[in-house]
């Protein structure tokens, strides 16, 4: 059974980017590049092309300890089980945190990278990681920044 069909068959959704050049991954290689988002049952598979594009913007350590210190300074916090931050915004009522959300939608739908939130009227949960790494890159720190500067 290939690899994918014993994936789906466990249940996983699996979104596969193919190579642009059509050359196909090796099964170890394929397995390798599959992450499975946590607590969503979804995995997102970059081949080689784009996995070393994304790897990219993947944080290094050192943009960890610069980017990310402006971001924990206004209330963002690294998940402790994830590579991933958070921040909770509270805003007037629903229909300004609403607002928020449809101009973050817009950058969201621009950049190709969308948070991941629950609203309960004027409260807005955010958190930010970069599905395709399987961690934070720098389009979460460009989203976090932009968020920060919104909800002023
Ligand atoms: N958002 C986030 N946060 N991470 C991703 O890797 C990502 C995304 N990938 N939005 C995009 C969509 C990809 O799934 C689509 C197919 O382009």
């Amino acid at each position: 059974m290939s690899l994918c069909r014993s994936l789906y068959k466990a249940g996983s959704l699996i979104a596969i980017h193919f190579h642009p050049s059509g050359s196909s991954v090796p099964r170890a290689r394929l397995a390798a590049a599959i992450n499975v988002i946590p607590h969503t049952g979804f995995a997102t598979v970059a081949t080689a092309s784009t996995s070393k594009r994304k790897m990219a913007d993947k944080l290094t350590q050192e943009e960890r300890d610069t980017l990310l210190q402006p971001l924990l300074q206004s209330g963002w916090k690294v998940q402790a089980n994830r590579d991933a931050i958070e921040k909770e915004f509270k805003f007037k009522d629903f229909n300004e945190a609403f607002g928020f959300m449809s101009r973050v939608a817009l950058l969201a739908e621009k950049m190709d990278h969308h948070p991941e939130w629950f609203n309960v009227y004027n409260k807005l949960q955010v958190t930010l990681s970069s599905h395709d790494v399987n961690g934070l890159s720098k389009r979460d720190i460009r989203m976090a920044k932009f968020m920060d500067t919104a909800s002023k």
